[in-house]
């Protein structure tokens, strides 16, 4: 087997990258260790970032989204029993779109099969080699048990966090710099009303809450937990008198209570791999780098690689030069360091740290007080958060 462009992994970067490519008339296949359905239920991220919309749409992939998906013109931050509206369509003209991960998988599984693309769902023992040569290829064992060979001009290493491709780097090539928080978030899905026509942020004095969505009757609530949080410790009952007791308040939002049907715990941390390539392996979105959630901003970063990386891989074919490639990784650090930052300081300014002092603690109010007074201090969060202009 031969292809132009050889992916691992069907989560939202190569899926985005395999359209992108198809439709610049790039041939593609995607090699995925998990089941179509299994890529299909994965409940991640619910926030696309204002040029995520567009980019959706102009792939060809936005009709459902833009039936489906919620437009949020703000966020809620609250703190000291106080919901305060930061309205980023004022602020920048911009607004972002709640619309599930998973439901961006479905619609980029279903695109690609439908213009006959070609996703090897469920393939074992996958691994990368000879991608220091212009002849790379990818192993790996079929749905069926046997062993395949997938020789590529170029591999796309968008198998998350966990997958081969960065490991398969040799040593000392690449830079990693990395944080882990001493928290994590236990998030469930709820069949209930919204509490709120837009996400609340919640530091309250018993940890962080954040109050997400999914459709008018499907919410995601997420609570600052530990990160060895046993589930079974955590009754609904449990759940959602926490969710209550971190929104109560002067003016707290009336939530009600309902049918959990999912629950599960994220680990919090931010990792960067520099550079994001190595002869022609070109790792993008989770396979190089981790931002914490607060920021809704993974998904989002793992969009804006594989936008960069279709330019590259477009010019290379269209032109045989490398050029655009070969500064694929400087070219989107600069938003991925941006992203970082922001996504680290929404994890401080937010959630509460057991070696908190009183002093940080009165900091922490002081900075959410800056930025929910000041018309710059505001600006500077919708900014980030609705998201910079893709390349
Ligand atoms: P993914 O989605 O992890 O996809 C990688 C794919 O590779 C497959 N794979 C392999 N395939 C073949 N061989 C192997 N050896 C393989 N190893 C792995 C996996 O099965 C999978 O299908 O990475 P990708 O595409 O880079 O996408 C990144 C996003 O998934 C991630 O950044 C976001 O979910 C992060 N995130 C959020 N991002 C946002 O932009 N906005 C949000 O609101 C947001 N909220 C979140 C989040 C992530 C969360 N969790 C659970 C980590 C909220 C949460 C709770
Ligand atoms: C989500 O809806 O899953 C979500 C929203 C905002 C975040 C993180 C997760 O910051």
């Amino acid at each position: 087997m031969h292809v132009q462009v050889g992916i691992v992994g069907a989560g939202p970067a190569g899926l985005v990258l395999s359209q992108l490519l198809h439709r610049a008339g790039i041939e593609s296949v995607i090699v995925e260790s998990r089941s179509r359905a299994y890529c299909e239920g994965r409940i991640r991220a619910g926030v696309l970032e204002h040029g995520s919309v567009n980019l959706l749409n102009a792939a060809g992939l936005g009709e459902r989204m833009m039936r489906e998906g919620l437009v949020h013109r703000g966020i809620y931050l609250r703190f000291g029993g106080r919901s305060h509206h930061v309205d980023f369509t004022e602020l920048t003209g911009k607004s972002i779109m709640v619309y599930g991960q998973h439901e961006v998988v479905k619609d980029a599984i279903a695109a690609r099969l439908a213009a006959g693309g070609t996703i090897l769902f469920e393939a074992s023992d996958v691994s990368i080699e000879r991608f220091d040569t212009a002849q790379p290829s990818i192993r790996f064992r079929d749905a069926g048990g046997n062993a395949q060979r997938l020789a590529c001009d170029f591999i796309a290493g968008c198998d998350g966090f966990h997958g081969v491709c960065r490991p398969s780097v040799p040593a000392g090539v690449l830079t990693f710099y990395d944080r882990v928080y001493p928290f994590a978030w236990l998030g469930i899905l709820a069949d209930v009303p919204p509490v709120c026509e837009e996400l609340i942020y919640s530091n309250s004095e018993r940890g962080f809450a954040l109050f997400s969505q999914r459709s008018p009757t499907v919410q995601r609530y997420y609570l600052q937990c530990t990160p060895d949080e046993d589930l079974g410790e955590w009754p609904d009952e449990r759940i959602w008198h926490e969710l209550q007791a971190r929104l109560a308040g002067e003016d707290a939002p009336h939530l009600i209570e309902g049918v959990i049907t999912q629950k599960g715990v994220t680990a919090m941390r931010s990792f960067v791999t520099e550079p994001m390539q190595f002869g022609r392996l070109f790792l993008a979105g989770d396979a190089a780098h981790i931002v914490p959630p607060t920021g809704a901003k993974g998904m989002n970063l793992a969009l804006a690689d594989v936008v960069a990386l279709a330019h590259g891989l477009e010019r290379y074919y269209r032109d045989h030069s490398m050029a655009t490639l070969d500064v694929y990784s400087a070219s989107v650090l600069g938003r991925v360091w941006k992203a970082e930052r922001f996504s680290w300081w929404m994890t401080s300014m937010l959630h509460k740290f057991d070696d908190q002092n009183p002093f940080d603690r009165k900091l922490q109010l002081a900075e959410l007080d800056y930025i929910t007074s000041s018309h710059a201090g505001a600006q500077s969060l919708a900014e980030n958060y609705v998201g910079f202009a893709m390349t």
